[in-house]
């Protein structure tokens, strides 16, 4: 089947003309929050740049980077780039921790955002004649938002479900027979498990893609969702900060997410030493919104550590892919001296033939760190006798250090017994942050 794109000349503008707009739009936003955003021209004459000394892409390398740290410090109206009378929305991180972050939207920005959802479910089979199921939280949050405007965009029916009531979202997805599924993918999985225990068969249902984000999930996870609910899974990513979903997404062939590029400019930097790195480095990705108006950032370091690829993709995009980030920065845990994603330890649970349910505990004890990893057992697993599931528990603790390099001790729970997520799954417990 031949290729979809929702702004076709867009999504597959040559290399060359893409880069003259990328310049030209560089330097119109560097005036921009120069000119309407004292924080940012006071950040930037500390680093004796002004936007003269901004002619395109190339000279980004000069500017500052801003972090998290810096919208909070500003929050609420320090980054607005506009004014308030011209703004029409908000949207908010979760805030687990300090301050929650505010983005503000223009309906320009609105229009640029569900755009970029709109490529993302084109890029999964999405037409006006499919069923949208959205259950991303709605609200603050941007997953609901984004999703159910890119599907309004394409035309689609869209379902503005939310997140939650698991009994009322089968109910929707079969007798509207929903075509397309938008969630976390720890809610997808937990979709697929509980239209088993309700005796439905992947081919019972009318879905056909899921386009799934939010969180990292691995190419175990994946394979896992797409046979529980018999669909092609796409990824996609996004963050508050830029907008939300629809930053970067997946096309057929799945080899990374193309970026946005008309709208953002990515970089990839040494997290500690902010140097710019080459593509197809490993590092700390960084964005600039080339054409938001109300919280347009300049090099904001998302703290996603990633890979970028420019090789030609055969689905004719010309955008470039960036790698499933393998989590943030900051969800990167030290144990005893070891540094560990809990992605990982998601990749060995689901090769080893676990579902992804599982609690990492880590904490200290006589100043020693102590490492635990709770994974349920599979309804067949249960009746296993004692011995045979402590091999397992043997087993599995030796192929996670293999992985990791050291030994968690591994718990096998019973069935259900680990809380299932309807939005961004929580996995990891870090005692020792309490004894700080
Ligand atoms: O999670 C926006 C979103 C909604 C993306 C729905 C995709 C789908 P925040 O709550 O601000 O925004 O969290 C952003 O989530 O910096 C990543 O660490 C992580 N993240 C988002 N998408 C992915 C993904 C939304 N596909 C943070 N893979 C980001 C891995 C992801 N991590």
């Amino acid at each position: 089947m031949a290729e979809r794109y929702y702004q076709r000349e867009i999504e597959t503008m040559p290399s060359e003309q893409l880069k003259k707009q990328q310049d030209e739009k560089l330097v119109r936003q560097v005036r921009h929050v120069f000119n309407d955003v004292p924080y940012y021209r006071a950040k930037m004459e500390e680093k004796g740049v002004t936007p003269d000394d901004i002619e395109g892409v190339k000279d980004l390398y000069k500017l500052p980077f801003l972090s998290k740290d810096d919208l909070r410090e500003t929050y609420p109206y320090g980054m607005l780039a506009v004014p308030l009378s011209d703004c029409v929305r908000i949207q908010s991180t979760s805030g687990t921790t300090g301050k929650r972050v505010i983005a503000y939207y223009t309906q320009h920005d609105v229009d640029l955002w569900d755009e970029c959802c709109a490529r993302a479910i084109v890029a999964a089979g999405g037409t006006r004649d499919d069923v949208v199921q959205v259950c991303y939280g709605y609200g603050l949050f941007t997953g609901g938002p984004g999703l159910n405007g890119g599907s309004h965009k394409v035309g689609s029916l869209t379902l503005p479900m939310s997140s939650g009531n698991t009994e009322r979202q089968i109910q929707f997805m079969m007798d509207l027979k929903a075509t397309i599924l938008c969630c976390t993918p720890s809610y997808a999985a937990y979709i697929g498990e509980s239209l088993a225990e309700r005796g439905y068969k992947p081919e019972d249902n009318e879905l056909k893609a899921g386009i799934f984000g939010a969180e990292p999930w691995t190419e175990e996870m994946r394979r896992g969702i797409e046979k529980s609910l018999g669909i092609k899974a796409y990824d996609i990513y996004g963050l508050t900060e830029t907008s939300g979903p629809g930053v970067a997404f997946e096309c057929r062939e799945q080899k990374g997410m193309h970026i946005n590029e008309d709208h953002f400019l990515a970089e990839i930097i040494d997290p500690d030493t902010g140097e710019v790195l080459p593509d197809g480095q490993k590092g700390e990705l960084v964005f600039t919104s080339l054409d938001k108006e109300a919280f347009p950032l300049l090099r904001y370091r998302t703290r996603d550590i990633c890979v970028l690829d420019r090789t030609p993709c055969p689905c004719g995009r010309t955008h470039v892919r960036m790698a499933k980030p393998m989590g943030r920065s900051d969800d990167m845990l030290i144990i005893r001296g070891v540094n560990v994603f809990p992605s990982q330890i998601e990749t060995v649970l689901l090769h080893e033939g676990y579902a992804p349910n599982y609690r990492i505990e880590v904490d200290r004890v006589n100043n020693s760190d102590t490492f635990d990893v709770f994974v349920e057992l599979l309804p067949e697993q249960f009746s296993d006798t004692v011995s045979a599931i402590t091999a397992m528990e043997r087993k599995l603790s030796d192929a996670l250090r293999l992985m990791l390099g050291i030994s968690p001790k591994v718990h096998l729970v019973p069935p259900k017994s680990i809380e299932r997520s309807e939005g961004k799954a929580k996995r990891v417990i870090d005692k020792r942050k309490l004894h700080e």
